[in-house]
Parts: C-alpha cells; sequence; structure tokens
C-alpha cells in the first residue's frame, strides 16, 4: 500500500512502498558418480570451474566416488547453471559422460 503524505498546501503525495529485498534463492550444484571419467578430471574441474583447493577438490571427488553424489558447491541460479554448463562442455570435450544436476536449498524465512 503507498503511504500518502499532504503538506500545508494540500499537495499529496504517495511513495511506493520499497519491495523487501529477499535474498536470492540458492541451489546446490550435485556431482554424480559414474564409472567412466578419470578422478583426475573430477578433481580438474572442482579446482578450475569451483575454485576449490586440491584437497577439498580430493575430498569431493572421493565422496562422490564412495557415495554416488555430492555437493560441488551452493549458488545463485545463473551461476550454478553457467557452471553445470561449463562442466559439461569440457566432459564432451573429453567424452567422459560426467553429470552434474542442481536443486534448491530449503529457504530460511526471513
Ligand atoms: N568413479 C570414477 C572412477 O573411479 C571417479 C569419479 C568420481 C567419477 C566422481 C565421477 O563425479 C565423479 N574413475
Amino acid at each position: 500500500m503507498p503511504e500518502r503524505f499532504e503538506n500545508d498546501a494540500g499537495t499529496i503525495t504517495e511513495v511506493k512502498p520499497q519491495k523487501k529485498l529477499k535474498r536470492p534463492r540458492l541451489y546446490r550444484v550435485l556431482l554424480h558418480n559414474d564409472d567412466y571419467t578419470t578422478r583426475e578430471f573430477v578433481v580438474h574441474v572442482l579446482q578450475t570451474v569451483f575454485h576449490l583447493g586440491e584437497q577439498d577438490a580430493i575430498r569431493i571427488m572421493l565422496h562422490v566416488h564412495h557415495n554416488g553424489i555430492g555437493v560441488a558447491g551452493v549458488f545463485t541460479r545463473e551461476v550454478a547453471e553457467t557452471k553445470i554448463q561449463r562442466v559439461e562442455h569440457l566432459a564432451r570435450e573429453h567424452e567422459f559422460p560426467l553429470r552434474l544436476t542442481m536443486e534448491p536449498e530449503e529457504q530460511e524465512d526471513a
């Protein structure tokens, strides 16, 4: 609802309410295991596209290798989509079937 102000001359000014600044929804980028993509390639992707250090990249790669799935990172929708596209492109170039998906994080209210 607009707020209305009236000055002494009777002029009415309506002020649009500020839109609540909502935090953007965040998405987990999930890395899926397969039998053909090399461990080195997965670590390379995690370091170059997801900017992880070598130790974290190895840890996440091994987690996915052993559990079938793991989180490569959490991003806004556009950033998550772009990273997935970059990895898909790189994987295709190397003829690896590496697969990534994304899912929304549950939104905290307030
Ligand atoms: N399982 C693969 C192998 O043994 C390694 C791998 C890890 C592949 C993680 C994909 O997301 C992945 N070479």
